[in-house]
């Protein structure tokens, strides 16, 4: 089958990938629609550190092709997403309602036994977050595939399991966004976007949008931004006026640089908070000084997969979607065959894509 390999720093191309069918716990599923999110990029440019080769891919859609012995809550037929977290429902996190921290399995490139099903040119190789879904087939541990009915297009369902979840979840399940909130939004790529939409659901008053891009922060608008700000050397300062000198309740951060870090602490105002859902480099840093945060009450905020649970969240965020609360079909900004993921990365790396969609046929 053809897959979309990471084959060494900064390399990547569409390669000839075998699977092993699925042992016990695991599910083959036949691929129908996958999204390019910047952390594909980030396991390239070894911003996310990860063994090499690896096949890219955690956020898509498809049909369950074969199960393997043990698995029940699905079958061959089901249309289902995927999740790049395993949710084993027994460690310390699952049962503390963390379950998107479920430390089940080591993330190291394997399945959740540590071995893995995919082979390029005979020798093993690593697939990224247990899943390696960039490709035709992928065999992943049957606790990261959750069931979805069949009325929604692959390629929105596919959105659910990264971008989707990991932007609304950020508003309205990692920071519970009050209603008449002021927020700033600094980034405004497939998750950023989707943090706008998830604020707008929330019931924000003012949406603030800050992206390099301005054909981006035309986008925020259409999903749910309220004001648009050019970032630059006086972008805390404007915000800063736009507020009344008070800043925002919740600032969040959907890019992964220091600076940017840096204004979104800025831009939260006295006990407010900044919510940090881009990923940087291990190696860099960002500041705040030691006075700052008790004396303002601010908090800085990880967010981890909009803090999911994938058994209730997924359904969810395509119910909002049926009911018209949610845009999916808007966030799909273009659509690619598999041999075209050299186009889709670059469209990603030049902004082009609120989110760009790989079909299978
Ligand atoms: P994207 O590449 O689609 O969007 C990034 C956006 O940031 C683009 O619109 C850029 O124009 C904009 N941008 C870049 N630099 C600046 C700057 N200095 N000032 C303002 N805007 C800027 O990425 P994405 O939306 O797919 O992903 C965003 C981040 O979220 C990325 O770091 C990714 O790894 C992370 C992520 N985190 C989780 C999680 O669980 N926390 C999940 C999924 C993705
Ligand atoms: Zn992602």
């Amino acid at each position: 089958m053809k897959a979309v390999v990471a084959t060494e720093l900064d390399q990547f191309s569409v390669e000839n990938v075998e699977l092993d069918p699925p042992k016990v716990g695991e599910v083959l599923v036949r691929m129908k629609a996958t999204g390019v999110c910047h952390s594909d990029l980030s396991m390239i440019n070894g911003t996310i550190p990860t063994p090499f080769p690896t096949v890219l891919g955690h956020e898509g859609a498809g049909i369950v092709e074969q199960i393997g012995e043990g698995v029940t809550h699905v079958e061959a037929g089901d249309h289902v997403v995927l999740s790049f977290v395993p949710q084993c429902g027994e460690c310390f996190h699952c049962i503390h309602d963390e379950p998107y921290l479920c430390n089940v399995a080591k993330v190291d490139g394997n399945l959740l036994d540590g071995t893995s099903r995919a082979r390029m040119n005979g020798d093993y190789i690593a697939v990224m977050s247990f899943l390696g879904n960039m490709a035709e087939y992928a065999v992943v541990p049957s606790i990261c595939v959750v069931p979805i009915e069949k009325d929604v297009s692959f390629q929105a369902a596919a959105l659910v399991g990264c971008g989707i979840t990991t932007g609304v979840g950020a508003a309205i399940k990692t920071a519970r966004v009050a209603p008449g909130a002021t927020v700033a939004v600094v980034g405004c790529g497939g998750v950023g976007l989707s943090v706008i939409q998830g604020c707008r659901i929330a019931g924000a008053k003012r949406i603030i949008a800050v992206d390099l891009s301005a054909e981006k922060m035309e986008m925020a608008k259409s999903f749910g931004a309220t004001d648009t700000v050019t970032p630059g050397a006086n972008t805390v300062r404007e915000i800063m006026g736009m507020t009344g000198g008070i800043g925002v309740d919740y600032a969040f951060e959907v890019i992964g640089r220091p600076a940017t870090i840096e204004t979104c602490v800025k831009l939260a105002r006295r006990g407010g908070r900044a919510v940090l859902v881009g990923v940087g480099r291990m190696e860099e840093r960002f500041s705040v000084n030691a006075l700052i945060l008790p004396l303002t009450a601010k908090t800085i905020q990880g967010c981890m997969y909009g803090s999911v649970n994938t058994k209730t969240d997924f359904r969810m965020y395509l119910d909002f979607y049926r009911r018209g609360l949610l845009d999916l079909d808007g966030m799909v900004s273009r659509t690619y065959s598999i041999d075209e993921a050299p186009q889709a990365f670059a469209d990603l790396e030049s902004g082009n894509n609120a989110r760009g969609v790989i079909l299978y046929p």
